[in-house]
């Protein structure tokens, strides 16, 4: 199997609080049709994709909060997406909110080949955010009341002739969780984000959001000699700016395509999976120079 292939990032524009999922999976399978036509071998889907972004309101009832939640992948809503990917031949990456048979809620990805069939989960281990409601927010931000820390680790899955890993969100700012994969011999990371363009508890920051998206891709890719895509849920949803900036990055740290838009969106690009070997046999080498024995700190405990 060829290991040159076009990549395609399928940026979705808002979704609304009532949006049906089907809709939400409509709108996908326009976005994967095209990146087909355009010769994408994978489509790379946002976080949480099937609905408006909702851990930034306060739900207090289990029940409530557990709607917007999958139960089953693939379920009637989603099916349609899986048979179209099978159809066309095409793998996806897709993030949504998990609630597990043991009543476990997780913010969860997967990565689904060309017959349709899932071949790796991830679950998100970086979750941002806060866990009690803060009324003074313009919007709150409860990842870290909804969902468990992912369970999983960073794995890495054989698929499209190489070694693919994933992330979500808060996760592409942490070196250490590009390193884990880079460890783990990923040659491509997928992501998606929701990123709202103000940040409550520093405000400060907020011009600098697309610069800290580019960065971290960037960073991450060229400093574990890898390809990233990264793909946002971007536009004003339910009032609140969530940025774009949907990116392709080399193992050089070079951005290939970036979204110009704030809607559904496909940027593609060809990617080489052997020119990771550019940085990996030279300047990020890990056999040859990296230092183990002198990062212990980055394993001690949070204090
Ligand atoms: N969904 C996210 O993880 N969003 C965070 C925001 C809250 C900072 C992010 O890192 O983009």
């Amino acid at each position: 199997m060829s290991r040159r292939f076009i990549v395609a990032a399928a940026q979705m524009g808002p979704i609304a609080a009532d949006e049906s999922r089907a809709s939400a999976v409509a709108r996908m399978i326009a976005l994967m049709r095209e990146a087909h036509a355009r010769g994408a071998r994978l489509v790379v889907f946002p976080e949480l994709a099937l609905t408006s972004f909702f851990p930034r309101w306060f739900i207090e009832d289990r029940a409530e909060l557990a709607r917007w939640f999958e139960t089953e992948m693939p379920s009637s809503d989603t099916r349609p997406l899986f048979d179209e990917a099978a159809r066309l031949g095409v793998a996806f990456h897709l993030g949504y909110a998990e609630l597990t048979p043991e009543g476990r809620f997780f913010n969860t990805a997967i990565l689904v080949d060309e017959t349709g069939a899932i071949v790796g989960k991830y679950r998100k281990v970086h979750l941002p955010g806060h866990p009690e409601h803060e009324p003074w927010r313009p919007f709150q931000h409860l990842e870290k009341r909804y969902f468990e820390k992912g369970d999983l680790g960073f794995p890495v899955f054989d698929a499209l002739g190489g070694k693919l890993g994933m992330c979500i969100c808060n996760d592409r700012r942490w070196p250490e969780t590009w390193r884990m994969l880079g460890l783990g011999g990923a040659e491509l990371v997928v992501l998606g984000y929701n990123t709202p363009l103000h940040y409550p508890p520093a405000p400060e920051h907020d011009h600098l959001q697309y610069f800290h998206n580019e960065l971290s891709v960037q960073a991450g890719a060229y400093q574990n000699g890898l390809w990233a895509v990264a793909v946002a849920k971007a536009g004003r949803e339910e009032g609140c700016d969530l940025i774009g900036g949907s990116l392709i990055v080399a193992p050089t740290g070079e951005i290939l395509a970036r979204a110009a838009t704030l809607g559904d969106e496909v940027i593609t690009a060809t990617i080489d999976l052997d020119r990771c070997a550019e940085i990996r046999r030279n300047i990020f080498d890990f056999k040859q120079h990296r230092r183990p024995e002198e990062y212990g700190a980055l394993v001690a405990p949070v204090s």
